[in-house]
Parts: C-alpha cells; structure tokens; sequence
C-alpha cells in the first residue's frame, strides 16, 4: 500500500511502458518500504495510508501517468499522458465462513539500540497527569519487543466476520491504548476515566473525523459512524499537548497490533498469498510543533509476502531501526 505503485509491461517488443500510479490510499507510509511491483494493479481497496498526510481511500482510482520509451533506437521519447481517472466500484469487504484458515504470526523487534525519549512535559492538571509523561511513540521490551507496531494483509475483500470493539480511553493522561487498529463498521468508542476534561480529536489525513469534549469521568462517546474510511486516525488531545495516539482503521479484520513483547497474531485467513505490511508510528524525535506537541519522524511501513496454506501456521517477523 506504500507510496506509488509501478507496473512494468512489455510493449510489443518495442520499447517498455511504465505506469505509476499514486496509491488509492492505504496506510501510506514510508521510508523504508520498497515500492511494489505487480502486472496487475493491487486489489488493495485504500487500506491504511501510510503517514498522518496520506489520502483517505478513494473510489476513484488516481490517473496513471505513462512514460514510454520509442521503438527506434537511439530515440528516447519521454511520453507523459494523463489519462483520466476511471470510478472504481468501492467494494465492500464481505464477512464469509472461512474453512480451514491458516493463521500469520510472528514478532516486531527493534535491531541495535533504540533511542531514549525524552520524557513529555504536562502543561497542566498536574495533580492529575503529573508533571511529565513518558513517550509512547516507541516503546521496546527488554526482548527487543516493539509494542503498538500494526500488521495488516492487504487487500481481503472476503473473510472472517470483525470482532470485538476498540475502547480508546483517557486514562491518567494518556491514550490506552496508545495504537489501536480496527476494521470499518466496527464498533469503536472513546472513554474518559479521568475527572478532567479531554478533548480526544481524531484526523484522517488532516481531516477530522471526530472531536470530542469529555469533561466527565466515565463519559463515553460512539465513534464507529465516524471511521467510515480505512486509513491511519492520528489522535490528539486538544487540552494536553503530551497526549496522542494512533488509531489504524483497516479494511478488513485482518489486522493487529503487537504486544509488549512485539508479538502479533492474525487467524482465520482464508488460504493464499498476501501482502503483509507493517507500520509503526515513527519515534526520532523532531522536536514540537507551534502548540508544544512532541513531533516525531514519518511513520514507516515494511511490506512482505506470505503464503497461507489451508489451515497452515505461517510466521513473519519484521525489524525495525
Ligand atoms: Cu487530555
């Protein structure tokens, strides 16, 4: 899903046409990830955009730009065409009974010596937050463990039915959790345990998606309607600049996020191969923003293949450095 996608085809002997093509949306992301390569275009249906600035997922699929090299040779023609956007059905992931699904497992873990961040200063309600706050935008067990990684497979439009719920909670001043990943249409709620007032503001892309007061502890509010696109919900709270979180809405069920020990867990997966992406928030400190928030690098994404067999157990692991 990361940045743009290539395809290379033969032009009759001819020469070559490459097309590239902006990702329909997706978890976009990064730095680290190679582009991919495919004959066809990816099934993926928007998926989680890559950085906070990613495009929601469109229906309507970005113009492919063309680049072709002339027969003769010696000549080189740099042809570049827009050809006009064609409206792609949005396809709507359907919820089967999934026979003898495999399952993916396996671990994040950081290579070398992560950094140490700087713990985050608390601007107020001190009494009740503290002074400071430790950063969350990477934190690595004593195993090389990376917690709040997201692993995802791209492009399921069938499979096992969502469950569960995401309860993002104000809870001592921080976001638990810290990421989250759920599916569209499942039912997701933002809670404040504390007796102060937050305001949890969500934004897809820049764009904001939910911005809720909750001046009361125990208060709750509904967001499921709110996350009607896949892609990567950067959350903030308005009253406290040390407070963010990440919240990953996929396409599909076939996502998780890793514990504290890095590990994650996806099953029913109807047999196949996938592309599994891995994306985690970005942690080498940037310094803050106008309004004091810590800022950190983009957001990365390492994308792998993997076959499942029918009711196989198949195992990635991903580094991050
Ligand atoms: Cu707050």
């Amino acid at each position: 899903m990361n940045g743009d996608l290539a395809r290379t085809a033969n032009c009759g002997g001819c020469g070559r046409i490459v097309a590239r093509h902006a990702n329909r949306g997706g978890i976009g992301g990064v730095v680290s990830t190679p582009p991919m390569f495919t004959l066809a275009r990816h099934p993926n249906r928007g998926g989680i955009g890559g950085d906070a600035a990613s495009p929601p997922m469109f229906t309507v699929s970005s113009p492919p730009i063309f680049i072709a090299k002339a027969c003769r040779p010696g000549i080189t023609l740099l042809v570049a065409a827009l050809v006009l956007a064609t409206v792609a059905p949005a396809v709507a992931y359907e919820e089967i009974v999934v026979k003898d699904g495999g399952t993916l497992g396996g671990h994040v873990k950081f290579a070398g010596t992560p950094p140490t961040l700087e713990p985050l200063p608390v601007n107020k309600n001190r009494d009740v937050c503290g002074d400071r706050k430790a950063s969350e935008a990477l934190v690595v067990g004593t195993d090389g463990g990376v917690r709040g990684a997201v692993i995802f497979l791209e492009g399921v439009a069938k499979g096992k039915k969502p469950t569960g719920e995401v309860l993002l909670d104000n809870h001592k001043c921080l976001f638990v959790s810290h990421v989250t990943a759920t599916t569209v249409g499942t039912k997701a709620r933002v809670k404040n345990s504390d007796g102060i007032l937050h305001n949890t503001h969500g934004f897809l892309a820049k764009v904001t998606v939910f911005n809720l007061a909750l001046p009361n502890r125990d208060q709750m509010i509904d967001i499921t309607k709110r996350l009607t696109k896949p892609g990567v919900v950067r959350v903030l709270c308005d009253a406290h600049p040390h407070m963010f979180a990440w919240m990953i809405v996929h396409d599909s069920p076939y996502v998780a996020v890793t514990d504290e020990h890095g590990v994650f867990k996806i099953d029913s997966i109807p047999a196949g191969t996938y592309k599994v992406t891995m994306w985690h928030e970005g942690f080498r400190p940037k310094g803050v923003d106008k309004d004091g928030r810590p800022t950190y690098d983009e957001p990365r994404t390492i994308t792998k293949d993997v076959t499942i067999a029918p009711n196989g157990a198949a195992t990635l692991d991903f580094e991050l450095r």
